[in-house]
């Protein structure tokens, strides 16, 4: 086919890249057909899949708005705007960046912004449920920066303050950070923001999980405590891809929108934040509210579903949306788990646990969360059979049997994805 200026505005991926647009249609059928249990994954409205899909992409800008590199920037400078305004209002904060690319892109101009190569920093160990953003020794943060990390208590696998507190006071650092990927527990944001204070730290809570948790009013905000604000805008918040930084402090503000552009990124993503304008509408509604205190109570219902059958939950249980199970209590490791949840139609992923390997296939950790599928219209009832239908294929892979169970918890799967579709499928 010739490739005319029409053909290159009209013709559908079908036709253009038959490969790509199968990978397409198999993720969706995917999305549809399987039950989406990765505490750090959504699924947006379809509002936000339009901003995503416009022709808005094809905007090219840098600075911010009313003052950009490049012209033609007016309808750009309303979505972002939205984002800005909204984002204030939602975390009831005084200034927000919207344009970071991810959360870890929003740490790192953080670090930009209040950071010395060198200097220090405190925070969660990446098995207790921490980021790797955060210093972890491969990452760009640890690479450059001096990091250390506090610990959960080995007893109760909750922060420990009085711990946090003795290693502040012996290190000393310039950032002490909280937050992460897999802490499932209520961060107690006031003593740690008094912890830094005493030791002369910057306060930065990372929220990219509990972000949508925070607006929805069920998990107590960093605000007034933190000096500075990280998030995803994917979680909890139900946005697309993308990263927030909020503060209150009008001294720095300059300076972050500076280390933002052009200290860490180049030009923005343009349909990304006509999209996180409308993910952060939607948060500020009320049945915003509703989901994410049903996201809370389905993930109890899992963890309390789970541990009736034996599964040790890490620390207990959960005040959020994540569920961290210890297989070990079951003998199993985390990738046997995620391929043997996988056979059922069940999307989680194997993940460490405070004190646990530091290889990936020796962890005995998994991670589940209950945001996607409480987007869906799960209510505490299918998350018990969801917990009954993991905990029956754990134990028939214990006793060698998982072979006799999959096509039945298969089955049970597909009634739940039937009755709740995705985008109208
Ligand atoms: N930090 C990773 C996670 O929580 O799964 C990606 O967002």
């Amino acid at each position: 086919m010739a490739h005319t200026a029409k053909a290159h505005f009209t013709t559908t991926v079908e036709d253009v890249d038959p490969l790509v647009a199968d990978a397409l249609a198999s993720e969706r059928t995917r999305q549809q057909n399987q039950i989406e249990l990765i505490a750090s994954e959504n699924i947006v409205s379809r509002a936000v899949l339009d901003a995503l899909g416009h022709e808005i992409t094809n905007k090219t800008l840098e600075g911010y708005p009313g003052n950009r590199f490049h012209g033609g920037g007016q309808f750009v400078d309303i979505a972002e705007q939205a984002a800005i305004d909204r984002a204030k209002q939602l975390f009831n904060c005084g200034y927000a960046n919207v344009q970071p690319h991810s959360g870890t892109q929003a740490n790192l101009a953080v670090f930009f912004l209040l950071l010395k190569p060198g200097e220090k920093v405190l925070s969660l160990d990446l098995a207790a449920g921490g980021h790797l953003s955060h210093g972890m020794k491969a990452n760009l943060s640890g690479r450059w920066f001096d990091a250390n990390n506090y610990n959960v208590n080995p007893q109760n696998e909750v922060i420990d303050l009085d711990e946090m507190e003795r290693l502040a006071e012996e290190i000393r650092p310039k950032l002490l950070i909280t937050g992460g990927s897999a802490y499932p527990r209520e961060l107690d944001f006031e003593r740690m923001s008094r912890i830094a204070k005493k030791v002369g730290a910057y306060f930065l809570v990372d929220m990219a999980h509990i972000a949508g948790l925070v607006a929805g009013g069920v998990h107590p905000s960093p605000f007034p405590h933190a000096d500075i604000v990280t998030c995803t805008t994917t979680k909890t918040l139900r946005g697309p891809r993308g990263g927030l930084i909020l503060t209150n402090n009008e001294e720095w503000y300059k300076k972050l929108q500076a280390a933002v552009f052009p200290g860490v990124q180049g030009s923005l993503h343009s349909n990304v934040l006509a999209a996180k304008a409308i993910c952060l509408g939607e948060a500020l509604r009320d049945d915003f509210k509703v989901y994410t205190r049903q996201v809370v109570e389905n993930a109890k219902v899992l963890a309390n579903t789970l541990a009736d059958r034996g599964v040790r939950i890490v620390s207990g249980g959960t005040d959020t949306h994540i569920v961290l199970l210890d297989l070990s209590s079951k003998g199993l490791l985390g990738k046997q788990a995620e391929t043997l949840l996988a056979r059922a139609n069940i999307t989680s992923n194997k993940n460490p646990i405070p004190g646990d390997s530091p290889r990936p296939p020796e962890w005995v950790g998994m991670r589940l969360g209950s945001s996607a599928a409480t987007t869906r219209g799960l209510k505490e009832e299918e998350f018990r059979i969801l917990g009954t239908v993991i905990a029956d294929l754990i134990d028939a892979e214990v006793a060698g049997k998982a072979d006799e169970v999959v096509e039945g918890a298969k089955a049970k799967i597909a009634e739940l994805t039937n009755k709740f579709p995705v985008y109208g499928q």
